[in-house]
């Protein structure tokens, strides 16, 4: 297990790299415990370096067999290798042939990262740093390589050989063995190296490219999972043209290969030509799979397809710069995912995400900028951060130069620095150099952390019909991050009127406004609108256009107007959840002073509009109906935090709207819960989704017919979406209902895991004191596998990062189990065991006892034994501070 050496690692320390590989010829054996590999490597002096230097390759418990230059074995004086590293002090002055050979045990490898046996399948993962557990090499996204790859394997076992690139040749071996020989013409860092081998079955399909090159597309699975790839396949066929559409890019291999393996630390990975993902996020059918996990589906091919051109084609030059692929693509695949399905919905599922996590990390002691400064392990760094908020970061560019500008920009990207390893400067650079525009101080969204807050207050002078408004920012600091400067941030406005027309503006003051957006740089700003016939509401920051905390003085009338009129879908749904936060937080605080809660009926109108508007879509109107989650309503109130009561608050409001809306929500369940053949796509998927928050309200007072409803529904689903909805509902209840209905669905998928899955999340979710109990049992199920990733994150992460109640339980159990099981898992899987720690992110948020109960677990966690550093670095960066 690797543990904390030679780190951490700081971005200003960045050199280019002394020799660079532009070869490598690998040549691989596969066996279960004794792989051979053999690497020749075409090595270089980097011209850009400072001249003769040892070579120093990476490994990770690497053992090298033999090693050899031009051709003549190295005598060992010349060399020293240890299972970290090779370096060789005095090698050749100018080119020469590197050859090694290493001996690897693929089923030994729990911990998921290089070459390792999933199911019997052999895979590898790669990034960030698993290549050099499979051979010693300068494992660093800027030096770049064209890879040959020759596999074998015995022919019966492994009868499917797979990696980057063409296909060049096959062929038969003595003792019943075959090999295949993949050719990547492409060059790319080691971390995009991709090797497949096993016994899985094919789904084909072809794509015509927008040149006219016909490309072959495979799905691999285990064998019998075929019939399960279709919404995979035609997701992938969608992502191809979009890419063409939106983006003028076109695919550049003859084949594009997917591989499902059901051992998987995280979503899916974007091998140039060979993805492998978590089989999660490519089998469904109507019966196993939700429009949820659908819809991810949708997201992740497309997500992993993008990466072809933003990442693989253009990657990074160092790991400080993930955010130039990750925050890019998933802008990308939002984007495609807005252009397939709903934009609106898509805008208000993308926020809720962003709130719910990456504004969680920003505000505790795991915050860091988009692209961080420093890093002990790079593991750690694949969050909501570097993702989400990068992706927003990237909107902003957009919303700033408008969509024109941007697509100029994004075609200057692609031309400028094709086949590089490019810098988050050279990228924005590319949108100043199309534009005009300065983008320095915009550079500090890539390097301040934490979220700004906004407030807008504005003020309407009848005599001299005019509206001004007071815009200030400010950003909390955070670790390592004392002082900050204002940000640049774009914000969408308008001023709305009584008639829900948005007014002309006119604008005069000293912030910019352009296109309806003003621009915010300075602490404090004020806009006045003239020729303002009557008093508006303002709309701001509609469609989210930056990712801020905003704080305005609208009054409760004045949210109720925006969620009945605003132009923008976005901002008539954040009034209603702006209006329901504000009741949620006075709750909260009543309930821990011992008071009565109270719920304002101007919120339970506004839903009643929302409900009878039939121009809205059902999917927009099940987010509307949908309150803030407990991770958001905590980081509102930000500190003293009890869970508990942060939980009666939100079932108050809920058991309100069912009280005050019952009938309507009867009506619209009785209206969707009409049958029609399954179908995945959004506007079917949108029906269920409002017919299902309907039932969940209906049954939310526990009483006998909503109940019966929710088994009806659960018994006589014919889909996985709607009966597990019933399932899920029915597990907020203590009914005898439950157990019956938690009995009958593992009775019905047990033999399969993925669904399996659903179960355990279920289970592990149920805010009930039994909880903790009930998960420490199913550890010991059959079901169950501490070596599966997703098992570990359906059971243990649902419980730790999707039960505030429990997790956070006064007492401190909750947190010495998770504790227990990071320090389990630290051994075999350190990365699960890191992303399961983060879980603690939250702590000093927390009331006092609870508070202390975290900090006495997290500190058990940081001085246990041989702590892997992805542990490490989480448990200290939780604990430092403060
Ligand atoms: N680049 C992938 C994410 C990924 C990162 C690390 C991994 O190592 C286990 C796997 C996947 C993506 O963005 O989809
Ligand atoms: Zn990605």
């Amino acid at each position: 297990m690797r543990t904390d050496h030679a780190r951490p690692v700081r971005l200003a320390d960045y050199r280019p790299s002394d020799w660079l590989i532009d070869k490598v010829d690998l040549d691989i054996a596969l066996h279960p415990s004794a792989t051979k590999v053999r690497a020749r490597l075409s090595m270089r002096p980097n011209p850009a370096a400072d001249g003769p230097a040892p070579l120093r390759l990476d490994g990770d418990e690497l053992s090298l067999s033999s090693i050899s230059i031009d051709g003549a074995s190295l005598p060992s004086e010349a060399y020293a290798a240890t299972p970290d590293n090779l370096t060789i002090a005095q090698p050749p002055h100018g080119a020469f042939q590197l050859e090694l050979e290493t001996t690897i045990n693929p089923s030994a490898n729990t911990q998921l990262m290089g070459l390792y046996r999933s199911n019997g399948t052999y895979c590898t993962q790669c990034e960030a740093e698993g290549f050099r557990r499979i051979t010693y090499f300068l494992d660093r996204p800027d030096v770049m390589a064209v890879y040959t790859t020759r596999i074998e394997a015995d022919r019966a076992d492994v009868p499917v050989l797979l990696a980057n690139g063409n296909l060049v040749e096959t062929g038969t071996l003595p003792g019943e063995k075959h090999f295949a020989v993949w050719h990547d013409p492409h060059p790319k860092p080691a971390y995009l190296f991709a090797l497949v081998g096993g016994n899985l079955g094919c789904v084909d399909d072809s794509f015509t490219t927008m040149s006219g090159r016909k490309v072959a597309l495979k799905i691999y699975v285990e064998r019998g999972k075929e019939d399960r790839c279709a919404y995979a396949m035609d997701s992938l066929k969608r992502s191809l043209r979009w890419d063409e559409e939106a983006f003028g890019r076109e695919y550049d291999l003859d084949i594009f290969m997917i591989v499902a393996v059901s051992d998987f630390n995280m979503g899916a990975m974007e091998n140039k030509g060979l993805n492998v993902f978590n089989d999660k996020y490519v089998l469904a059918s109507s019966d196993t799979a939700t429009d949820g996990d659908f819809a991810s589906i949708e997201a992740i091919i497309a997500h992993e397809y993008f990466h072809n051109w933003t990442g693989n084609r253009i990657t990074c030059r160092d790991w400080f710069q993930l955010c130039l692929k990750e925050g890019l693509t998933v802008f990308r695949d939002q984007e495609f995912t807005s252009d397939q399905r709903s934009r609106p919905v898509k805008r208000i599922s993308d926020v809720r995400l962003l709130r719910g996590h990456q504004f969680v990390e920003d505000a505790g002691p795991l915050a860091h900028p988009v692209r961080p400064e420093i890093y002990h392990e790079i593991n750690n760094f694949y969050t909501a951060t570097v993702y989400e908020k990068g992706a927003e970061v990237v909107r902003m560019i957009k919303t700033l130069l408008g969509s024109d500008a941007f697509r100029k920009g994004m075609d200057l990207y692609f031309e400028r620095h094709d086949g590089e390893a490019a810098t988050i400067e050279q990228f924005v650079q590319c949108f100043a150099d199309v534009s005009g525009k300065d983008f320095t101080q915009f550079m500090r969204w890539y390097s301040q952390a934490g979220t700004p807050e906004v407030t807008a207050n504005g003020k309407y002078d009848a005599a001299t019909k005019t509206y001004r408004l007071d815009l200030t920012q400010s950003l909390a600091p955070t670790p390592g991050q004392k002082i900050k400067e204002p940000m640049v941030i774009p914000l969408a406005l308008g001023l709305v009127g009584r008639d829900g027309k948005d007014a002309t503006l006119h604008a005069k003051g000293n912030t910019r406004i352009e296109h309806g957006v003003a621009i915010l740089s300075s602490p404090s700003a004020s806009i006045e609108f003239s020729g303002i016939s009557e008093e508006p509401v303002l709309s701001i920051n509609r469609a989210f256009s930056a990712p801020i905390r905003l704080v305005t003085n609208l009054s409760a009338a004045d949210l109720q107007h925006l969620a009945a009129h605003d132009s923008d879908p976005f901002n008539r749904w954040q009034a209603l959840q702006t209006f329901a936060l504000r009741i949620l937080i006075a709750n909260v605080t009543a309930l821990r002073a011992g008071k009565n809660t109270n719920s304002d009926n101007g919120l339970m109108d506004a839903l009643a509009a929302i409900l009878a508007d039939k121009t809205l879509e059902p999917a927009f109107v099940a987010q509307a109906l949908t309150p803030p989650s407990e991770a958001d309503i905590a980081r509102e109130i930000g500190s003293d935090v009890d869970p508990d009561a942060i939980f009666a608050a939100r079932g108050h409001l809920r058991r309100k709207i069912s009280e005050c809306l019952g009938a309507e929500l009867l009506a619209l369940y009785e209206r969707f819960a009409v049958r029609e053949p399954y179908s995945p796509d959004s506007v079917s998927a949108g029906r269920r989704a409002l017919k299902n928050v309907c039932l969940d309200l209906l049954a939310v007072n526990g009483q006998a017919d909503g109940i019966a409803r929710v088994f009806e529904q659960y018994k006589s689903a014919d889909n996985m979406t709607d009966r597990l909805a019933g399932l899920a509902t029915l597990s907020f209840h203590d009914k005898p209902l439950r157990g019956t209905a938690f009995e009958d669905f593992y009775q019905r998928y047990s033999s399969d895991p993925l669904i399996v899955d659903k179960w355990l999340m279920l289970q592990a979710a149920i805010p009930d004191p039994i909880t903790l109990d009930r998960v420490v049992a199913l550890t010991a199920h059959p079901a169950f596998a501490v070596t599966n990733p997703n098992r570990v994150r359906s059971l243990i992460g649902t419980f730790a990062q999707g039960n505030p109640t429990q997790f956070n339980r006064a007492d401190g159990a909750g947190y010495e189990f998770v504790a227990d099981y990071v320090l389990k898992l630290n051994g075999t899987n350190p990365q699960v065991a890191a992303r399961l720690m983060t879980a603690f992110k939250s702590w000093r948020a927390l009331e006092s006892t609870r508070q202390a109960h975290a900090e006495k677990a997290i500190r058990r966690v940081a001085a246990g034994e041989n702590l892997s550093a992805d542990v490490k670095d989480i448990a200290e960066r939780a604990l430092a501070g403060g």
